[in-house]
């Protein structure tokens, strides 16, 4: 991958797929019903898409579950052979990564070079998990007596997996790979604001072999197709990530149907803390991208971002100087910053905005929208921002940094630790001891020490508190799809 060229975006890529995605065949909605994908950056409408709700979804449910039915061919591949379908899949989405990164950022509004990450993150995660298929075995346990006792990891069931729009193709393979390597069926809702490049690999699902109901896809709305999976009682599974209020709905309607294992990644409201003895060059920059990558619509952007007193004035005044040169616009340009996601998300970014300055944080720069065309937003820095302030409390999912003063290790634990989410958190300092006592006292899933937002296939991410229920990727993130079956066997004689 490494020798592979830089894809070439395609501006107007070709909308193949807008129909539900059952049993590897496409359909139409049982209402007829339709609902329009825009383009974000210029508010356009890019396509009708099919609206699935209940009726579909139950159709979706059914498939998986012929799909899953003991002797069926899914349930009887090797486990090899499900981890070579991710590496199948993993080889079609390469091939096609420039045309599924441009399908995203037509959908999505992020920059190309940014979709173009996206998509090879994505590659990495189904290749990581293709790996595991056939790795995730049981032990054998010396119990008491003439009994022989092992464990079986076998597959949850029928996963349902709600999606983001923030990263509609990195979220959907963070759900799909673990779940299909252990050998669980998925039905996937992804966010109604983005499902294009969610429905494209539904086609190379299909192309790489998975059998039919393996993975179904239901386009449509929360409340309508994404509450009937939470709530559908053959459902086994619900995964889902979005904002904290939708994941307490979703845990209820998880717990009131049938008791559905439940993982949440939700929202967050991360702190990230600089000491005085940091190198500053670097925290400016990943202080700056923790704020401002993906426009600010990343759960876990630093939003919070906790300044030494003795280095405060020279910091904030870098990093406006950094955020002031931040390109804004056309996201088939190489610019840092594409257009929020869509009306409402513009709004709310902006009415969080106004809080700030009226609460009586400083505007340092930005602070406004740009144009009236597509959802973009000024890059924006505020200083003199207060705990009580609701740009310290909320999440804003914008291109905003805060920046806050502390003095001591104590204090700013306890301040970083004053908020109902847990997602992540970062120190900054050239002292051992200060990073070690920092990351045990910080309740965060995810803790970085000189460094923002390094994210891997291969180790554990999700939330304290409100933050989230469970974990994805590595190791972790395998058990969330996995039901242990003790067997426990008479046998004549027992020896050692
Ligand atoms: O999220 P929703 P929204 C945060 C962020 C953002 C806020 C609102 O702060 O400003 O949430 O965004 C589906 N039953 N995050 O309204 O509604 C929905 O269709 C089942 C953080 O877009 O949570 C979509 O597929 N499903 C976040 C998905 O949930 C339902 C990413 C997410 O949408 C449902 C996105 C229901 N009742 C937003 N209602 C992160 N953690 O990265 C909605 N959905």
């Amino acid at each position: 991958m490494a020798d592979s060229p830089t894809p070439t975006c395609i501006r107007n890529p070709d909308v193949k797929y807008t129909q539900i995605f059952i049993n590897n065949e496409w359909v139409n909605s049982v209402s007829g019903r339709t609902f329009p994908t825009m383009n974000p950056a210029t508010s356009e409408k890019i396509i009708d898409v099919q609206e699935g709700d209940k009726a579909d979804v139950n159709a979706a449910v059914a498939a998986a579950k012929a799909a899953f039915e003991l002797n069926s061919p899914w349930r009887q591949m090797d486990a090899s052979k499900r981890g070579l379908l991710l590496f199948r899949l993993a080889d079609l989405v390469e091939r096609d990564i420039a045309y599924i990164a441009s399908l995203e950022t037509l959908d999505n509004g992020k920059p190309f070079h940014s979709a173009v990450n996206d998509v090879l993150f994505s590659i990495k995660v189904f290749r990581y998990f293709a790996g595991w298929a056939d790795k995730n075995h049981g032990k054998t346990i010396p119990v008491d007596g003439s009994y022989f006792c092992y464990t079986r990891h076998e597959p949850v069931g029928i996963c349902g997996q709600i999606i983001p729009w923030n990263y509609p193709f990195v979220m959907l393979t963070w759900k799909i790979a673990p779940a299909v390597a252990l050998g669980n069926v998925c039905v996937v809702k992804p966010a109604e604001q983005t499902p294009l490049t969610a429905l494209y690999a539904c086609s190379l699902i299909k192309e790489a072999g998975f059998p039919p109901g393996v993975v179904n896809m239901v386009p449509g709305y929360g409340p309508t197709a994404g509450a009937a999976l939470s709530s559908h009682p053959d459902v086994n599974k619900v995964a889902f990530t979005g904002s904290t209020e939708v994941g307490q709905i979703i845990m209820q309607a998880a717990g009131a149907s049938n008791l559905k294992r439940t993982t949440l990644e939700l929202g967050g409201k991360s702190p990230n803390v600089i000491f005085q003895d940091a190198d500053i060059d670097k925290a400016v920059e990943y202080a700056v991208n923790g704020a401002m990558s993906n426009m600010g619509q990343c759960c876990v952007a630093g939003s919070r971002t906790f300044v030494h007193e003795d280095i405060y004035d020279e910091f904030v005044r870098r990093c406006v100087e950094k955020v002031s040169k931040r390109t804004v616009g056309d996201p088939w340009e190489k610019n840092d910053n594409g257009p929020q996601i869509d009306e409402e998300q513009l709004k709310k970014v902006l009415s969080l905005i106004d809080k700030g300055k009226t609460e009586g944080a400083k505007l340092e720069c930005g602070g406004g929208r740009i144009g009236d065309k597509g959802y973009f937003v000024q890059p924006t820095v505020f200083s003199n921002v207060q705990d009580h302030m609701t740009i310290a409390k909320e999440e804003i999912f914008g291109p905003v940094q805060s920046l806050f003063k502390f003095k001591t290790m104590e204090e700013v634990l306890r301040r970083a630790n004053d908020t109902t989410y847990g997602l992540a958190a970062a120190v900054f300092t050239n002292d051992i001891n200060t990073a070690m006592t920092f990351t045990q006292g910080v309740k965060a899933g995810s803790v970085w020490v000189n460094c923002y937002e390094v994210v891997n296939a291969q180790s554990p991410f999700g939330g304290f508190k409100m933050s989230g229920l469970g974990r994805e990727l590595g190791e972790y993130g395998l058990q969330q799809y996995t039901e242990i079956k003790n067997v426990v066997v008479k046998i004549p004689v027992k020896n050692s």
